[in-house]
């Protein structure tokens, strides 16, 4: 059931093929009893009429009490709304779960078998919503349920880095924006069927506008061009067009945020400075920040990028970092608001790995208290892997969030395919021994109110929201990680592949050993394995593409020389490995224990260094380079095996890209094994290095 002209990602809710257990849902779905006493509860209707209608041929029969003539049914409320529910299951219970949780029980109500969905608030209503729907559009059986789901991370947002005005997405691979903010107030059916996918998987939060909310002026650019900026958001004309975009994810229980410059006392007020000890800047983030709230009442928060890339912050009037969050999460306090503080701070360093910690971990206690510091997962950028970053664990005086990108911007963009669940799991299971060992990064994020995870945004306005088929799994392995970071990330793809592509096993099993094994392809013929990264062409600011293959850009980022490659971040270098607690301190410090799959990134080793099995560095970097081309080569094979068995559209729209991404994935290879025989002169043991003329 496509929406529109638009796919309908993984909430097709394809007729139930299976006759057994189409009458069972049959039996308890046909007649659902919902309030609809909240504008949630109108979402929950609508959803079901959509999804029961697609799953099992017929809508369903929607009552405001309960249906006395029917043999079962579905009954969803609050607690202690309908006696189905207030009669049949605990509610103080239900009462005491997280904001966003729900429970799901089959019971018996005057003898009438029955399914009750209840939650202590909307949003958890139409989280169990979609969680029933989600059974049913996977197969699972109904009739004996007694599930109770609680959010892991209070806080599951999407950071768009869209740019409003000119309705490009910065690293957004799958069209321009979807947000149009010309026509804004005017609504898109779009916006609607946009927050039904991200309420379904979990989503709770949208930034609209990209970090970057003033675009760096480029020479001989035309300035009123230029100016059209996310900054601009924060007007007062535009506050408008931004409740618009509230008004329909409300109803899914999504809160909006907006990304603001450091600099908006200047750039949106009239003020001379933005200095945030100054009085009248407090006064005037005061005054701003009644006025978002008295347009959007539910408002999010602000997410901030500052002393970064060319945005302003508190560096340029000689503040500190807690000083530049505090004064705008001073003005948001009164309203329930949150600061989103980015820790992503870099240039001042010769190691940018180094700079985060050193200027965030000092400030730790110092931020008020609505304030989350947002940290990205690794030290440098969403590399294909990176360590995780020194942050997690070092501030436990002060919220913190991890940021994780969903758009590909560094693993293929949208033609190769890379499915990044099984790298954000690595990143939650990491152990920091913060609190000694089993402190891993997912328990010192879960279970506080000002914490959580944010995701760059992936979608764009593309037929198929995420440029590459394959790519909505990172969106709705996204969401569903961060709810239940204990999820498998077999469970997640299994449950998108037969939402998206049905049930049959041969295209379940051989879809997800498709994805399972696209994450290891990239790292090895993007770095081959050993802790390289940041190896692709930039080119000029206003043409950067993060998607070929260019080392010879970045000395400072891989080390290579000719007497070997890596970098030292060890004690006796750029000290990175110091910013660790132990063990893990040591593990990195000495190249014995060092994980190999990280071992250049902590130290520079001599190209015929010899591993723990005797192969050489320069050696292992050939094996892996030419090892991930294969796995792709086998990704293209396997999903070959599914022409006919899945829709020829979206059968060719992958298997086209398959094509380009085995190319890609060859001149990656080519590259970078050339330039590493520049550098060292060591021919590969099996005669493929250097390569033929
Ligand atoms: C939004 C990297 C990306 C930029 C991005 C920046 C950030 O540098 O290339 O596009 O800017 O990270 O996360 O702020």
């Amino acid at each position: 059931m496509p929406i529109d002209s638009y796919d309908s990602c993984w909430l097709r809710y394809e007729p139930v093929d299976d006759e057994e257990l189409l009458s069972s849902y049959r039996d308890r779905c046909e007649h659902v009893y919902a309030s609809d006493s909240a504008p949630e509860l109108g979402v929950v209707r609508e959803e079901l009429n959509r999804g029961l209608e697609g799953l099992l041929g017929r809508a369903p029969h929607l009552w405001n009490h309960p249906p006395r003539s029917a043999d079962g049914f579905l009954a969803i409320g609050l607690p202690d709304e309908m006696r189905p529910i207030s009669e049949t299951v605990d509610t103080d219970a239900v009462r005491s779960l997280d904001e966003d949780g729900y429970r799901i029980r089959s019971v018996t109500w005057e003898g009438v078998d029955c399914t009750v969905i209840t939650a202590p608030t909307d949003s958890g209503l139409v989280y169990g919503t979609f969680h029933l729907l989600r059974l049913m559009s996977t197969g699972q059986p109904i009739d004996d349920l007694d599930i109770v789901e609680e959010p892991a991370n209070a806080n599951r947002l999407i950071n768009h880095w869209d740019n409003p005005f000119r309705g490009k997405v910065e690293r957004g691979y799958a069209g321009p924006s979807i947000f149009d903010w010309e026509r804004l107030p005017d609504l898109r059916q779009r916006y609607f069927d946009y927050a039904r996918l991200l309420a379904s998987v979990g989503i709770n939060g949208v930034v609209v506008n990209n970090v970057n909310t003033k675009i760096p002026s480029r020479e001989g650019a035309n300035e009123a061009v230029s100016r059209r900026a996310g900054w601009q958001l924060l007007e007062s004309d535009n506050l408008e067009k931004v409740e618009a975009l509230a008004s329909v994810f409300r109803r899914y229980g999504i809160k909006t945020y907006l990304s603001v410059n450091f600099a908006s006392p200047m750039l949106v007020g009239d003020l001379e400075t933005a200095d945030p000890l100054d009085a009248d800047v407090e006064a005037w983030w005061e005054r701003k920040v009644d006025e978002v709230y008295e347009t959007v009442p539910d408002f999010g928060g602000f997410v901030v990028k500052a002393d970064s890339e060319g945005q302003t912050g508190p560096y340029d009037y000689d503040r500190d970092h807690a000083e530049g969050a505090n004064v705008i999460a001073r003005a948001l306090e009164p309203h329930g608001g949150r600061v989103w503080w980015r820790a992503f701070v870099y240039g001042s360093h010769e190691d940018r790995a180094v700079q985060a910690y050193n200027t965030f971990e000092p400030l730790d206690g110092e931020f008020h208290d609505n304030v989350t510091v947002q940290i990205k997962n690794g030290p440098i950028d969403f590399q294909p892997r990176e360590p995780i970053s020194t942050l997690f664990g070092a501030m436990p005086e002060t919220d913190l969030g991890c940021e994780l990108q969903i758009t590909q911007e560094y693993t293929g963009q949208n033609v190769h395919a890379c499915y990044h669940v099984p790298q954000w799991k690595e990143v939650l299971e990491f152990d920091t021994y913060a609190d000694g060992e089993g402190t891993p990064v997912k328990d010192l994020l879960a279970d506080r109110e000002g914490q959580g995870i944010a995701g760059v945004g992936v979608v764009g306005d593309d037929p198929n929201w995420t440029g590459h088929y394959l790519a909505q799994a990172n969106l709705y392995g996204y969401g569903r990680l961060i709810w239940d970071p204990d999820l498998t990330s077999e469970e997640i793809s299994e449950e998108w592949i037969r939402q998206t592509f049905g049930g049959d096993s041969t295209v379940v099993e051989t879809v997800n050993e498709i994805l399972m094994n696209s994450w290891d392809a990239s790292i090895d013929y993007h770095t081959g394995s050993i802790g390289l990264m940041h190896m692709m062409y930039n080119g000029s600011a206003a043409l950067e593409n993060h998607y070929d293959p260019s080392p010879e850009e970045w000395p400072e980022y891989h080390g290579a020389s000719e007497d070997g490659i890596g970098l030292d971040r060890t004690s006796s270098g750029s000290d990175y490995t110091g910013q660790y607690r132990e063990p893990l301190a040591s593990r990195y410090e000495d190249p014995e224990t060092c994980p190999e799959e990280l071992l250049l990134f902590f130290h520079h080793l001599p190209w015929e260094h010899e591993l723990a099995d005797g192969t050489t560095v320069v050696q292992r970097l050939y094996d892996n380079f030419f090892a991930g081309v294969e796995a792709v080569k086998e990704l293209r094979a396997q999903w070959h095996t599914l022409e006919g068995e899945i829709d020829d559209r979206r059968y060719r729209h992958v298997a086209d890209r398959f094509d380009e991404h085995v190319l890609q994935a060859e001149r990656w290879r080519d590259t970078i094994v050339s330039f590493f025989y520049d550098y060292s002169g060591v021919p590969d043991e099996d005669g493929r290095v250097p390569l033929e003329a």
